[in-house]
């Protein structure tokens, strides 16, 4: 992976288990306690996102990133993001809507529309467990036109 990719979003959201599927690691549970980095890929803990005064910790990782994920797990009630987030950021942006392996169509559906709502333009659908999905995340991470995004 060229590119230098931010995973973002609540806790158990699923963001390092998408980090060891981009990575083709073996998928195994460990909760994130600071900022990590595999290779490219730049992982968050939840609490990040879920607490205000953390909230610089995500922008300082930003600046060493091209790419901006903001994760929504399908089956999370609450909507993580709030309207317009995205433009906070100065790279692109795009939406990953995870666990759709245990999701309902409606549940999906309604990610999808919060993350269009928080500002990604561009929206992947994904299971870091069955793996669905995550091809053509990272071929857009690897290949996408990113810069039209911004
Ligand atoms: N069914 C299903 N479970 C998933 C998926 N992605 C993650 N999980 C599960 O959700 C739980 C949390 O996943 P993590 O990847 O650790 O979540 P995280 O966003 O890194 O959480 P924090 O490190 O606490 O911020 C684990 O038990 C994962 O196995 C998915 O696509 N489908
Ligand atoms: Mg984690």
């Amino acid at each position: 992976m060229k590119r230098h990719v931010l995973l973002i979003g609540s806790s158990t959201c699923g963001k390092t288990t998408l980090c060891q599927r981009l990575n083709g690691l073996t998928i195994k549970y460990q909760k994130t306690q600071t900022i990590g980095v595999i290779n490219n890929t730049i992982d968050t803990p939840g609490e990040y996102l879920e607490n205000r005064n953390m909230y610089k910790g995500i922008i300082v990782a930003a600046m060493d990133s091209d790419l901006v994920l903001f994760l929504q797990d399908a089956t999370d009630e609450r909507f993580r993001f709030s309207p317009g987030q995205a433009a906070f950021f100065s790279i692109p942006v795009v939406g990953v809507v995870s666990k759709i392996d245990i999701a309902t169509k409606q549940q999906v559906a309604d990610a999808l529309e919060m993350l269009e709502l928080a500002g990604c333009q561009k929206i992947f659908l994904t299971s870091a467990v069955t793996g669905e999905g995550t091809d053509e995340l990272l071929d857009f991470i690897e290949n996408g036109e990113i810069e039209e995004l911004i």
